[in-house]
């Protein structure tokens, strides 16, 4: 029996250290059943012990108690060099080396549209105008009846306009949100509208479906257009520099009275002539005029009482200006490596 025992321990040592050897800390309960349990190896010598005589009992007893007491000893060294072998090798891993650099994040930056019509909200802001907004998707009556549009004005036709139904569309300009804003609020009204209109454009270098606009409405009791140049000249000065000029050429909208046509003195050239604005020396960026007097009755102002001015103006037009951007196009296609200049 005391060989029997002798083997025991030794494959015990053996198993054990195989175990540590293959960092195999589950294989230590195996183990631990297998020598010590109920039917371990240990445990079976154990039982046969009665067969022994009373000389030889208590000697290979205690030769049995030393073995367990080994076994259970190197199976607690093993178990805790395991764990803590498993501890070390987490912080190895998981070390974090504090004098590294930190890793730069890429932030995100305002798109030049988003950026240029902020800008000039806030130039109408200091100068007492609100921001207003409106629905995209738009009645007939706002995008062309309350604006005095003629019934057979091209601009209605589908090949214009995009349809939703026939008395639903996608709006082609921000005067819509005008309209609804003199429908409810007295005057006096200060008002821009920015935001997204519609067009049925073929995509090129200088036309898109979708583009931006920015309208201003100016509603009181004795406005001129004065009023309305002072306002465009200053809004330039604020937009291109102190010595921004505008003028402005006789024209016809169907919603202002007179009307005119806005350039603004080019901004590279300071009214020379360059390539930028074709010898000119002014680029045409917006249109203006007195609110027609049928606009103003159409949305219950009389106008005998109030008068008022309004101007569009193409807000992708102003910033491939002012980036000398020649695709429109490229407002639109969030390219990271266009849009990343900005
Ligand atoms: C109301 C009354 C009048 C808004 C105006 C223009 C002239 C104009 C174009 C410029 C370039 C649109 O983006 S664009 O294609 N706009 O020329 N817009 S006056 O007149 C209004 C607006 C609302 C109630």
């Amino acid at each position: 029996m005391k060989e029997k025992l002798e083997q025991i321990l030794e494959k015990a040592m053996r198993e054990l250290n195989h175990a540590f050897a293959i960092d195999e800390v589950d294989k230590l309960d195996i183990l631990r059943v297998g020598f010590l349990g109920k039917k371990g190896e240990l445990t079976s010598v154990l039982k046969q012990m009665g067969g022994l005589s009373a000389e030889e009992r208590p000697v290979v007893g205690k030769l049995a108690n030393d073995v367990r007491e080994q076994i259970e000893t190197k199976l607690s060294e093993v178990s805790a060099e395991l764990k803590a072998q498993k501890v070390r090798k987490a912080m190895e891993d998981e070390k974090i080396d504090v004098t590294l650099p930190g890793k730069k994040r890429a932030i995100g930056r305002l798109h030049p549209l988003t950026a240029v019509m902020n800008e000039i909200e806030e130039i109408f802001l200091g100068m007492g105008f609100e921001v207003a907004s409106g629905p995209e998707v738009e009645y007939v009556y706002y995008n062309f009846d309350a604006l005095n549009s003629p019934p057979d004005h091209p601009a209605r036709d589908i090949t214009d306009t995009f349809y939703i139904t026939d008395d639903i569309l996608l709006r082609c300009h921000t005067s819509t949100v005008q309209v609804r804003v003199m429908e409810t609020q007295k005057p006096p009204i200060r008002i821009i509208s920015p935001g997204r209109v519609y067009r049925s454009d073929a995509v090129d270098a200088t036309h898109s479906p979708i583009f931006h606009q920015i309208e201003g409405l100016y509603i009181d009791k004795g406005v001129t257009m004065s009023d309305l140049a002072g306002t465009l000249d200053e809004l330039m000065k604020r937009l291109y520099g102190g010595d921004c000029k505008i003028r402005l050429r006789p024209h016809h909208f169907p919603f202002t009275e007179p009307s005119a046509e806005v350039d603004v003195m080019c901004f590279k050239c300071a009214g020379q002539g360059c390539s930028m604005c074709k010898q000119e020396g002014y680029i045409e960026l917006l249109g203006a005029g007195m609110v027609h007097p049928k606009v103003l009755k159409n949305c219950g102002i009389d106008p005998e009482v109030y008068s008022g001015f309004a101007f569009g103006m193409g807000l992708d037009r102003v910033v491939m200006r002012r980036y000398g951007i020649t695709d429109l196009r490229l407002l639109y296609e969030n390219d990271v490596r266009f849009l990343g200049q900005f």
